[in-house]
C-alpha cells in the first residue's frame, strides 16, 4: 500500500491533474493513492466492510493536525493500533473515529467535528456534510459510511467517490479489458505495417502518426484499468497480471517510435514536450491524425499527412536482441537513419564506439532478420 498521503492544500481541489504518462501514477493521484489505502484486503477496508454488514454507520478522518485539532470537539483520546474489529466498535458511537495518515493507528474517536460552515456542501445529511467540509478544510482525505444508503464514500481532493463492491468494479474492468485486447490488436497491426515500410523507406508521416495514436489509445485504456486494479486491491491480481502481459513494451515502443519520428527543425519538440502534448489530446483529438500530428510537431493540414519521412531506427534497433540502450543511442547518433544502417556493413557498424566484431555481426544479422520478416508478412 502507498505509503504516504498526498496532502493538497485547501483549495487545491478542482485543477485538473496531467495524467501519469506511466505506471499506476500512484504518487501522482491522491485518489488512487487513497483507493489503495482502503482496498479489499486491506485491514481498512475490512472494518468498513464490518460497518457496512452491522449496519451502523461511521465518519473516519484519514489524517490528525492542528487543523484538524481545532475543529474536533468532545470525544476521547485513543493512540491505539488500528484494527477492523476496534474501528467497527468505535464506529457504533456517535461521532467521528480520527485515524493517523497512513491508517495504521486509531487517535481519538467519538468526535463531534466542526468544520467551517461557509465551506460549501453539496451533501444533504449532517454526517456527509460534515465529511465533505472536512475534507476540504483539512486537505485530509474523509470516509463517510452511511447507514440509511448503504454507501462507502470517501471524500478526497474536492471530490466524492464512492466505493464500489469489487463485482461492480470487475465487470466494468473486464469490459474496459475487452477494449484493451481490440485497441491491441489494432495497435499490432499498424505497427507490423509501419515496420515492413520502414524497410522499405516507404513512411509516411500518416503510417507512422497512425502508430502514435493506437499506442496512445492502448495507454488510455490501460490506465483505466489500472486504476480498476487499485481500487480492487487483492481481488484485482488476475486483473493486474493480464493487463501486465496486454501492456508489455508498450510503454518503450510508444518513447522509441516518438523518438523516430520527431520532427527537427527551429520549433521542434522535445520527446518530454510531446509526451505531455500527447497526454493532453482530448478523446475526440484522439481520432484525428491531423491533431495526433500536430502534438509531436508535424504542422499543416491533412495533405501533410501524405509527406515522406525515414525513421531514425530507435524501434527497429530495440528489437535486436541483447543491445543495450547506449548502444542504440550511438548507432542511431553515428548513421542517422534506419536506411543507413540497413547499409550499413559489419565494418561500418565497428566505427561506432563499444560496437566490437561479435555485437557488430549481432546488429547486421538482426536487421537483416527484422527485414525478411518483414518481407514475409
Ligand atoms: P440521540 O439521543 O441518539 O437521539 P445523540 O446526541 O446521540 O442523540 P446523534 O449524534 O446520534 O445524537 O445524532 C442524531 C441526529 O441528530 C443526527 C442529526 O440528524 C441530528 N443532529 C445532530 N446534530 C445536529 C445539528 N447540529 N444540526 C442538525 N441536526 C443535528
Ligand atoms: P446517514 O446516511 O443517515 O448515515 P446522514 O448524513 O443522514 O447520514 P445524520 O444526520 O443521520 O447523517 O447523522 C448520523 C450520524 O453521523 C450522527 C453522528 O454520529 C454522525 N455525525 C453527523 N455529524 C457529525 C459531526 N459534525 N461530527 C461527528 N459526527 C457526526
Ligand atoms: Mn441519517
Amino acid at each position: 500500500a502507498a505509503s504516504s498521503t498526498p496532502r493538497p492544500g485547501v483549495n487545491g481541489a478542482g485543477n485538473r491533474a496531467v495524467a501519469p504518462l506511466s505506471g499506476t501514477g500512484l504518487a501522482s493521484d491522491p485518489l488512487r493513492a487513497n483507493l489503495a489505502l482502503m482496498a479489499p484486503g486491506t485491514a481498512l477496508r475490512d472494518g468498513l466492510e464490518r460497518i457496512l454488514r452491522g449496519r451502523t454507520g461511521a465518519l473516519i478522518v484519514l489524517g490528525y493536525d492542528s487543523v484538524v485539532e481545532t475543529i474536533c470537539t468532545g470525544g476521547f483520546p485513543l493512540d491505539v493500533e488500528f484494527s477492523a474489529t476496534r474501528l467497527r466498535e468505535l464506529c457504533k458511537m456517535d461521532g467521528a473515529v480520527l485515524l493517523s495518515s497512513d491508517g495504521t493507528r486509531i487517535v481519538r474517536a467519538a468526535v463531534h467535528l466542526m468544520p467551517d460552515p461557509s465551506i460549501p456542501s453539496e451533501e444533504s445529511g449532517t454526517r456527509h456534510r460534515t465529511a465533505e467540509r472536512v475534507a476540504k478544510q483539512s486537505g485530509f482525505p474523509v470516509i463517510s459510511v452511511s447507514q440509511s444508503m448503504h454507501i462507502i464514500g470517501l471524500y478526497v481532493n474536492g471530490q466524492r467517490h464512492v466505493l464500489d463492491d469489487s463485482a461492480a468494479i470487475l465487470s466494468r474492468a473486464n469490459q474496459a479489458l475487452a477494449t484493451l485486447e481490440r485497441y491491441k490488436l489494432r495497435l499490432d497491426e499498424v505497427s507490423g505495417t509501419l515496420s515492413a515500410l520502414e524497410i522499405e523507406d516507404l513512411v509516411t508521416v500518416r503510417d507512422a502518426v497512425a502508430v502514435v495514436q493506437r499506442l496512445e489509445m492502448v495507454r488510455r485504456i490501460a490506465d483505466e484499468i489500472s486504476g480498476y486494479v487499485v481500487e480492487l486491491g487483492t481481488d484485482g491480481r488476475l486483473l493486474a497480471l493480464q493487463l501486465d502481459e496486454l501492456m508489455a513494451g508498450v510503454d518503450s515502443d510508444r518513447t522509441l517510435v516518438i523518438r523516430d519520428y520527431l520532427p527537427t527543425g527551429r520549433k521542434a519538440r522535445t520527446l518530454d514536450e510531446a509526451l505531455v502534448e500527447l497526454d493532453l489530446l482530448t478523446a475526440t483529438e484522439m481520432i484525428d491524425l491531423v491533431a495526433v500530428a500536430k502534438a509531436i510537431g508535424y504542422q499543416g493540414a491533412s495533405d501533410a499527412l501524405d509527406a515522406a519521412v525515414s525513421p531514425r531506427g530507435f524501434r527497429l534497433l530495440a528489437k535486436v536482441p541483447r543491445l543495450p540502450g547506449q548502444i542504440v543511442d550511438r548507432l542511431v547518433d553515428h548513421f542517422g537513419s534506419l536506411q543507413r544502417l540497413l547499409g550499413a556493413t559489419v565494418e561500418d557498424l565497428q566505427a561506432v564506439e563499444g560496437v566490437g566484431d561479435a555485437r557488430a555481426r549481432g546488429v547486421r544479422e538482426g536487421l537483416s532478420r527484422l527485414a525478411e520478416a518483414s518481407i514475409l508478412e
